[in-house]
């Protein structure tokens, strides 16, 4: 046996967004994000045609969920202010009654000892600016800036903990490269052109943060190690150098380091799609850093040389640069289809203590989505997520490892508290340490994971 001990201080929780989880109430003056818009025009996209409108409805049952919280070990929480919730229309006047509930759920979650950690943008654009171009729109830029603003002036007394993204990565590949969300463009230029105007607002709100206010703040990044198939082969290095340059460095370097990879800056001039920007811009991403990231991390990208043909008149792709290898005799999880690589955790933690300062970092997400999970439900009404268990404790043991090894990494967030609404897979996969059925109004039960993950957090680790 084992004992995996944490510092005494250690920032045990869950993460979620405002788009997953609070629904909407009629008469809340909530104005349509991109998911609203598109749940609207194509209901058939969604798993099961459940939309964004009911979520989890955490804005009907926050003061008890919140209790919930605390029960399954909690002294931190992540969620997200929606943008569309404040703003409605993203620009104009401020919704009194956002005002009210997020003050609400912020004082209930210090009340309760759990801290909040708080998002601004998680993948949840205001349907007036997607109008306008969205994230292509320099405008967006300022909008956003306007937004975060208004949240540190409204909520800062008592949040010290922001974020500027969850995982802008995402919007950049789903949105403008492979389809998964709106607005289901497929174009590199765009997608160059959005990643940094995120980058740039995130700054932007990092400077008007540090000039005002006394707490931290930083970005979350999903970090997805680039794995080469032969680590003796020079191509095979080579091609997963790229991919690690377009989806972890994009963001990871300007936001810690304050300027974009060499890999990068070279693929966007060589096909002249080098994005918009206005004299000042990379001397605003040099000059903001960010006090603290958050590490996404789900899984790991495997990566080979580039052999497959691009059939012609198919436009140009980061995929052109690498080809993705399917490693023989990988750990699945089934229902997401995503590899389980717990070791993955530790090379990120390793790398940002070698070649990012060793920054303030945790986890900021790690989670297993399982469908059909009312098979595990036992005669006590818990459901029996073993599985769930061994998967937070091979990740945490890594997490160990890094900190004995000198990683600055603090905390550890699950995602996700209760089960919630995963954009178009809606409540497909399951993530939570609560469940929600959605059959009985929401109904919460906490799953045999959540009372472990109390366990642990009460004496801060576990045996093994
Ligand atoms: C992360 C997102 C979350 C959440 C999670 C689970 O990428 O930050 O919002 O959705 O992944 O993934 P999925 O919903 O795709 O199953």
């Amino acid at each position: 046996m084992t004992e995996y001990n944490f510092p005494k201080d250690f920032w045990w929780g869950s993460a979620a967004s405002g788009p997953q989880t609070e629904g909407h109430v009629a008469g809340d003056g909530k104005g349509d994000s991109i998911w609203d818009v598109w749940f609207k025009e194509a209901p058939d996209k969604f798993f099961d045609g459940v939309g964004p409108d009911k979520t989890s409805q955490f804005m009907k049952y926050f003061k008890e969920d919140i209790q919930l919280m605390k029960q399954t070990g909690h002294n931190t929480f992540r969620t997200s202010i929606q943008w569309s919730r404040l703003i409605p229309d993203g620009t104009g006047a401020v919704n009194a009654q956002a005002v009210e509930f997020y003050n609400q759920v912020i004082d209930e979650l210090l009340a309760t000892g759990i801290e909040p950690f708080m998002n601004l943008y998680h993948f949840d654009m205001p349907a007036k600016l997607q109008e306008e171009g969205g994230w292509l729109n320099r405008e967006t830029v300022d909008a956003y800036v306007k937004f975060a603003e208004t949240c540190f002036d409204l909520f800062g007394d008592r949040v010290k903990k922001w974020f500027t993204h969850n995982e802008p990565i995402v919007p950049v590949e789903a949105g403008y490269l492979y389809q998964f969300h709106y607005p289901l463009h497929v174009s590199f230029k765009e997608a160059v052109q959005v990643g940094f105007h995120e980058n740039l607002a995130s700054a932007m709100a990092i400077e008007k943060y540090h000039a005002t206010y006394d707490g931290q703040i930083g970005i979350i990044l999903n970090l997805t190690p680039s794995y080469p198939r032969d680590e003796n082969n020079p191509a095979d290095v080579s091609a997963s150098e790229y991919a690690d340059a377009f989806f972890n460095r994009s963001f990871l370097d300007p936001a810690v380091l304050g300027h974009f990879p060499e890999k990068l800056i070279e693929v966007v001039q060589d096909l002249n799609i080098v994005p918009e920007m206005l004299p000042g811009d990379l001397q605003i991403i040099a000059e903001n850093h960010v006090d603290l990231l958050g590490v996404n991390y789900y899984q790991p990208r495997r990566v080979k040389a580039k052999v497959s043909k691009k059939v012609a008149g198919s436009p140009v792709m980061p995929d052109d640069y690498f080809d993705n290898y399917e490693m023989p005799g990988r750990k699945m999880n089934p229902y997401r289809g995503w590899e389980i690589y717990e070791k993955g955790i530790y090379d990120i933690l390793k790398n940002l203590k070698e070649n990012y300062g060793n920054i303030e970092c945790y986890i900021s997400e790690n989670g297993m989505g399982v469908e059909g999970e009312e098979k595990f439900r036992g005669e006590n009404g818990e459901i029996q997520d073993d599985y769930r268990i061994e998967f937070v404790k091979e990740h945490l043991k890594y997490v160990h490892q890094a900190i004995g090894e000198g990683s600055n990494c603090r905390g550890y967030h699950m995602w996700t508290c209760m089960d919630n609404w995963s954009w178009t897979n809606a409540y497909k996969n399951r993530y939570g340490f609560i469940s929600v059925e959605l059959d009985h109004d929401g109904r919460r039960t906490i799953k045999k994971s959540g009372h472990w993950f109390k366990t642990v957090a009460d004496s801060a680790g576990f045996t093994d």
